[in-house]
């Protein structure tokens, strides 16, 4: 237990140094907003679906898990009818054939039939997630090791977001449940916007995921992948870093906050005061 007390001590202090500033600036912008994408203790559904697209992945997920269901079901069931009804000992004199062919076809074309009714609703839905929309606003979040930062090229201004310590946590709005999920500066969405998020590595692979979104896009260095959202519901959202990153993999978490197009504008003015100008962590700095 030494190990995880010593990283999150050391991004701490870092997030202290970097952000003591710029987590004053949000803060101070942003009404209080409800917790909706976390993880619950003891869940074992998915996180609130805040986009379409979580919305269709769930469904998604409901319908083949009935299909699952139905055909282990079945197997079962046609299991114990063997078992019991041609063992040995009640069928002792076994039948000799050993082709059948309408059957044969049907254990065939039926599973297919099966898949192509499964692939006719998951391949739309993979498309929706895949296809870009043009962005109302395009954010790039680029991994680090072991933190997030966000840039917001139209505005020019971009920020990083650490890990809160656990007593940071109280201060910057949240409780201690939050652990290992808030982070003192957060990427900030208005609602209701189509949101165009270019995520990237800056050294290794990282991958942005957020379970409420139902969206995840590996981050890999010298490459530019996308994804998209458009959240319904204003709140604050939590997600995590998805590829195993190296030591502190799982202290770089990842801070939505979504608002009303009044708060988002407000806190880009005072973001672009805040930020601009800043400059960037060198990695960054050298890809742009
Ligand atoms: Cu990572």
């Amino acid at each position: 237990m030494r190990k995880p007390s010593f990283v999150s001590g050391a991004l701490a202090a870092g997030a202290l140094m970097v952000s003591s500033l710029s987590a004053f600036a949000q803060t101070m912008a942003l009404p209080d907003l409800e917790i909706i994408g976390a993880p619950q203790p003891g869940g074992m559904g998915f996180q609130p679906a805040a986009t379409e697209l979580a919305r269709d992945l769930q469904w998604l997920d409901g319908m083949v898990m009935f299909i699952i269901t139905a055909i282990t079901a079945l197997v079962t069931v046609l299991l114990v009818i063997i078992a019991v009804r041609y063992n040995r000992r009640s069928n002792p004199k076994s039948a000799t054939f050993t082709h059948n062919s309408p059957l044969e076809v049907a254990w065939t074309v039926v599973p297919i039939l099966i898949l192509v009714f499964i692939g006719s609703f998951s391949l739309p839905i993979l498309f929706k997630q895949q296809e870009i929309p043009a962005g109302d606003i395009v954010i790039k979040a680029t991994g680090h090791q072991w933190y997030w930062s966000y840039e917001y090229p139209d505005q020019e201004f971009g920020f990083d977001s650490y890990m809160l310590a656990r007593e940071d946590l109280e201060a910057n709005g949240y409780s201690q449940q939050e652990y290992l999920l808030a982070t003192d500066t957060a990427m900030v969405v208005p609602v209701n916007k189509t949101i165009v998020v270019q995520v990237t590595g800056a050294d290794v692979i990282h991958a942005w995921a957020m379970p409420a979104f139902g969206v995840m896009q590996s981050g890999v260095p010298g490459r530019l992948s996308q994804l998209w959202f458009k959240a319904e519901k204003e709140g604050v959202y939590f997600g995590q870093c998805t590829s195993l990153c190296g030591q502190a993999h799982a202290y770089m978490p990842i801070t939505v906050k979504v608002v009303s197009e009044e708060v988002y504008a407000a806190w880009l003015e005072g973001a672009k005061a805040e930020y601009a100008g800043t400059a960037l962590p060198m990695d960054v700095a050298l890809n742009n």
